[in-house]
């Protein structure tokens, strides 16, 4: 690990500035935690032990497809995406790997471009096919939809693309391909419902059987957008039956935008991993539909209810869980209005404290009272640790693993977006939710 972005010293003076502070939080919460019986330390090892992906495409700005407004220092290129990418490693020591979107990341070498990331800390995670937008020189049109199309050649088309985002993956070191299409309509009486799922089913068990061993195939389901009527992958609910006919190596992927309103995503959670499909998550934040916010800046107790039920599911793993439990985890937001990194840096911290806050339930006394109806003492345990500042067992853990323990203070003086503003090329005007 010869390349990191930023300087070891930087880091090491800005900590050294926070460290009597924190220390002295730390201590305090450390006291208030022993009252009940948790350890700080063991907590801050579970903490140390999270980890979580960012996608190569969210180093971009996005935007909405109105408009995109592009930052100077944006990375224009696969390489810049890795480096910023390290960037948010590096400060924060949570997002150790990239996930990559094809072909949009495409280079010619792909060994070179794993030793590219290794040499900055990063390795790859899930890899994305992208069948929801033609290429140039593409022979079929993906307007009649993809794995679903009425179109032979095109569905075929789509299931080769998969199938060599596979053997890429397999190049950089990934095990899981995420499926998301765009396919659906916009009108009623457009397609028809059976036969459209009949058609995906059929295409994506020919990339089902090309999964290498270990390799798991992610259904990622979405609701709406591009398609406004109906989706082929809709919900949960036709996720987990297409995963279910599949085979045991496809799982399903929640994308926290891509239910409707209100709808209780934790509830899907531990549905999921009671029939051991649940095989991974796209953190963000919505307000009205799939808005992809921060993660954590709109409703941060359901990204809390939801990390409750992924460590419920930790300590509980099904028969049908093959290899454990072991979901992807990755942050999927469109930045439109600020620096990339930053709301990387900042989505991560919220997402590891919702995931601390869940292991300081104390699950004794909730299933107690669930078992005996009682049921604000059961509410009382989720309250009790979703109240608890967690902020100085991540900062803590981030600096003993190297980190920062202010990674935004510290990312605004390593001057990073400025240098890179000197340096890289201008990214171009446009639309695009990505
Ligand atoms: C679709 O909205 C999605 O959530 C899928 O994960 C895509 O691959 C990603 O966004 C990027 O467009
Ligand atoms: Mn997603």
């Amino acid at each position: 690990m010869s390349n990191l972005p930023l300087s070891a010293d930087l880091i090491a003076d800005a900590n050294a500035r926070e460290l009597f502070a924190l220390d002295e939080d730390y201590d305090a919460l450390g006291r208030k935690l022993e009252r009940t019986g948790i350890d700080i330390d063991a907590i801050k090892t579970r903490v140390a032990g999270f980890s979580l992906a960012v996608p190569s495409w969210g180093a971009g700005r996005g935007g909405t497809r109105f408009a995109k407004f592009p930052i100077a220092g944006e990375p224009a290129n696969v390489h810049e995406k890795l480096a910023d990418c390290a960037v948010i490693n590096q400060l924060s020591r949570v997002t150790p790997r990239v996930s990559p979107h094809f072909p949009w990341d495409k280079v010619s070498d792909y060994a070179a471009l794993r030793e590219e990331a290794a040499s900055m800390g990063l390795g790859f995670d899930a890899v994305n096919s992208n069948t929801f937008q033609d290429q140039p020189g593409q022979a079929h049109s993906y307007n009649t939809g993809s794995l679903s199309s009425t179109v032979e050649a095109t569905r075929q088309q789509a299931v080769e693309h998969n199938i060599e985002c596979i053997e890429i993956g397999q190049q950089l070191g990934s095990t899981d391909l995420t499926v998301w299409v765009g396919d659906g309509t916009n009108f009623p009486g457009q397609q028809d419902f059976a036969r459209s799922l009949d058609r995906y089913l059929d295409a994506a068990a020919q990339v089902y059987a090309a999964l290498p061993g270990e390799w798991r195939m992610l259904l990622e389901h979405k609701m709406f957008e591009p398609a406004f009527y109906s989706t082929v992958i809709s919900d949960w609910g036709s996720s987990i039956l297409a995963a279910q006919q599949l085979g045991p190596k496809a799982k399903c992927l929640v994308d926290l935008g891509h239910h409707a309103p209100n709808v209780n995503i934790e509830q899907i959670v531990a549905r999921l991993h009671r029939f051991g499909k649940l095989g991974g998550f796209h953190f963000n934040d919505s307000k009205y539909g799939d808005d992809d916010l921060d993660s954590g800046s709109i409703n941060p107790h359901q990204l809390f209810l939801v990390f409750n039920e992924l460590v419920e599911a930790e300590l509980n793993p099904r028969a049908n869980d093959e290899g454990g439990f072991n979901p992807s985890y990755m942050i999927d937001q469109s930045h439109n209005v600020t620096d990339p990194i930053e709301s990387m840096l900042s989505s991560a911290e919220a997402i590891t404290q919702c995931y601390a806050k869940a292991l300081l339930v104390d699950r004794e006394a909730l299933h107690a009272a669930q078992d005996s109806n009682d049921t604000m003492m059961a509410f009382q345990a989720l309250r009790r640790a979703y109240n608890v500042d967690v902020a100085p067992i991540l900062a803590k853990a981030r600096m003993e693993a190297g980190g920062a323990i202010d990674v935004l203070g510290t990312y605004r003086q390593s001057q990073w977006r400025p240098r890179k503003a000197q340096e890289r090329k201008a990214v171009g005007l446009g639309a695009g939710i990505v």
